[in-house]
């Protein structure tokens, strides 16, 4: 029996391929609509009472991907909207599907990526007297503290009004996510033909350009040109912006060094010489001018504040959310404006020679990047067995040395940390990971998306416990034969793999994950290729091969459950009970 309870399934009769061309329906105006304004994949999870809009937008090529979980299809989405500019978009089933797809839109959101999560829901009589529809949710009401906008069509008429609404909303301004609601009875009811292709909606320039204020960059260009020991930081909004050419130009214009956000990395590759990632310490702590563009003062950059910051610091912010001003530090330059319009301006405005880097600066930076250079190449050039975090980082380091095409993915505490600081990127946009929640299971779900959406390869480098939350899309690679290469980052555990049962019990501690488990045999079973790897040397090739493959791959790599730290670099912010300081674990690594 179908999920229905019995419920008689509506699909069959939805789809009218036989209609006469004076009649159209809910599901083909949707189609219409999303077709209309370029939505070219669509990521979900089949069933009532979408069925028939999954296999009817396949049907009008739009590509639709289906996942084993709608959180995943949800990430697929909203990396999609991340490197296309373009909301990317989710599909699922009423109340559960709906819910299990929230998590992403509420991620996207937080990021800052535009995506749509589109559900099916039940009858609208029926919930809001609560008597009990199959998978009955006021859907509407349960998305919107998790997005830009939440809307929901009542009318077949209104089709293509509330899409126009949903992908204005999710790429104005600060992108985010948008929930679109659509009752049953709206998809399935009928409407003229010509009625609906009225109702239509061509979104015309869904993200104005926002050029900002002229006094605005002079404020800015006069506080860098005042500044001793300047600094950029790019973030992630910088990365979405693809104004790619115009950054890179500003950075290398000024001189000023600039220090890449995670995701930023790329924009100007890692091994730039103004980067100043090697020397983070040094420059947040000294730094008298700070440009910050497409980025917050949240927590990953400690909200700007000492002891980490200066106290005398004196920021210059540019972003699109006027809001985000003022949010953590005074801000003393901020820049309104997007940032393609923006870093055009700044260019155009800046005269040659205004803004000097002082030698003493680049030299001190210089000084303590050697020094760290050389701390990490002890690291990282040590061939301890098992493997430990820096060793199996290197190796698929040096692999990606050629491929600078290559899409990295990357989640976990330890795995993410030192997948952030060893492995180069060389391009912009091709690290995606965690983000601004730190959370974990975007894993494959950002893998699938970035693959479908570009047709390039991914690496996915994953900790064993961050695999586990989306490890069931291996399916989904394999079904769609994509170019992913999941490396598992095997060290038995949740930070660490050799915790033990406080209370001397046979149960596992609560970090611990299974030893010797075989990640790469789970992609046997789908006929992917398996790899188990336990030096640097066979993790390497095995790297290599499945990339040169082109093939859904698994790569098993065995670490050392006794390398990881608690937490991995956050360890601050966990707090600590008696148990654990008893233990001596959770000690920070810092940086
Ligand atoms: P990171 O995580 O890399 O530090 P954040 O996600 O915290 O970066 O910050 C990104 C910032 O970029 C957000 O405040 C967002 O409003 C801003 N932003 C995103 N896209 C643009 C754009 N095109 N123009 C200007 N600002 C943008
Ligand atoms: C949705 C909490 C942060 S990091 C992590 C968890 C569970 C996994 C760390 O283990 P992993 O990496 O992946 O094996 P490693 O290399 O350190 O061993 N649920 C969600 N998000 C978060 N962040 C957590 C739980 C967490
Ligand atoms: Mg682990």
């Amino acid at each position: 029996m179908d999920a229905t309870g019995g419920r008689p399934s509506d699909d069959s009769k939805l789809i009218r391929e036989t209609q006469s061309a004076s009649v159209t329906d809910g599901f083909h105006l949707v189609v219409d609509a999303l077709k209309l304004n370029d939505i070219k994949w669509v990521f979900g999870v089949a069933g009532i009472p979408i069925t028939d809009l999954a296999r009817l937008l396949q049907a009008e090529g739009i590509r639709y991907i289906g996942f084993r979980h709608e959180q995943s299809a949800g990430n697929a989405a909203a990396v999609t909207g991340y490197l296309t500019r373009w909301p990317g978009v989710c599909l699922t089933v009423s109340a559960p599907g709906f819910l299990n797809g929230l998590v992403a839109l509420a991620n996207a959101t937080t990021n800052g990526f535009p995506m749509i999560l589109i559900s099916g829901s039940s009858d609208r009589a029926i919930i809001d007297l609560q008597q009990g529809d199959y998978e009955e949710l006021d859907q509407m009401n349960a998305a919107k503290p998790f997005t830009k906008a939440s809307y929901r069509v009542d009318r077949p008429e209104d089709i293509g009004i509330g899409v126009a609404r949903a992908i204005r909303a999710a790429l104005s301004g600060r992108p985010g996510g948008v929930y679109l609601d659509l009752p049953a009875q709206v998809l399935s009811a009928t409407l003229g033909a010509e009625v609906g292709r009225d109702s239509l909606v061509h979104v015309v320039d869904a993200a104005p350009r926002q050029i900002p204020s002229p006094e605005s960059v002079s404020r800015a260009i006069d506080l860098l040109a005042s500044a001793q020991r300047p600094l950029i930081v790019l973030g992630k909004g910088a990365a979405y912006a693809q104004a790619d050419a115009d950054i890179r130009s500003f950075v290398e214009e000024t001189g000023i060094p600039f220090l890449p956000m995670s995701m930023a990395k790329g924009l100007l590759p890692d091994g730039h010489p103004q980067s100043a990632a090697a020397a983070r310490s040094l420059v947040l702590g000294e730094a008298d001018v700070v440009m910050l563009i497409g980025v917050r003062l949240n927590w990953l950059l400690e909200h700007g504040k000492p002891p980490r910051w200066s106290p005398q610091v004196k920021f210059i912010q540019l972003d699109s959310y006027t809001m985000e001003i003022d949010s953590n530090r005074p801000i003393a330059a901020p820049v309104v404006g997007d940032i393609g319009s923006a870093m055009a301006v700044f260019r155009s405005t800046l005269a040659p020679g205004r803004v000097r880097v002082p030698a003493a600066w680049t030299a001190a930076i210089a000084q303590r990047k050697q020094q760290n250079f050389e701390r990490m190449a002890q690291r990282l050039n040590a061939n301890p067995a098992p493997m430990d975090f820096s060793s199996a980082m290197r190796a698929i380091r040096d692999v990606l040395a050629h491929r600078p095409d290559v899409f990295v993915v990357n989640e976990g505490a330890n795995t993410l940390d030192f997948g952030r600081d060893i492995i180069d990127i060389h391009e912009p946009r091709k690290r995606l990971d965690s983000g601004t929640w730190g959370v974990m299971g975007i894993g494959l779900g950002y893998a699938i998306g970035a693959a479908v959406t570009s047709g390039q390869s991914v690496v996915a480098v994953e900790g064993d416990s961050a695999f586990g939350f989306s490890g069931m899309e291996l399916e989904t690679i394999c079904r769609y034969g994509l170019p992913i290469v999941v490396v598992v980052f095997n060290n038995g555990g949740i930070y660490r793999g050799d915790d033990v049962n406080r209370g001397g019990g046979s149960d596992p501690a609560p970090t611990v994950l299974m030893k010797d488990a075989r990640y790469d045999r789970v992609i046997e079973a789908f006929g992917g290729k398996g790899y188990h790897a336990v030096d640097p040397k066979g993790l390497a090739n095995a790297l290599a091969e499945a990339l040169a493959s082109g093939k859904p791959a698994v790569i098993n790599s065995v670490i050392d459950p006794a390398a990881g730290t608690e937490s991995g670099h956050i360890s601050n912010l966990n707090p600590k009970s008696r148990i654990a300081s008893e233990q001596g674990k959770g000690k920070g690594a810092g940086e």
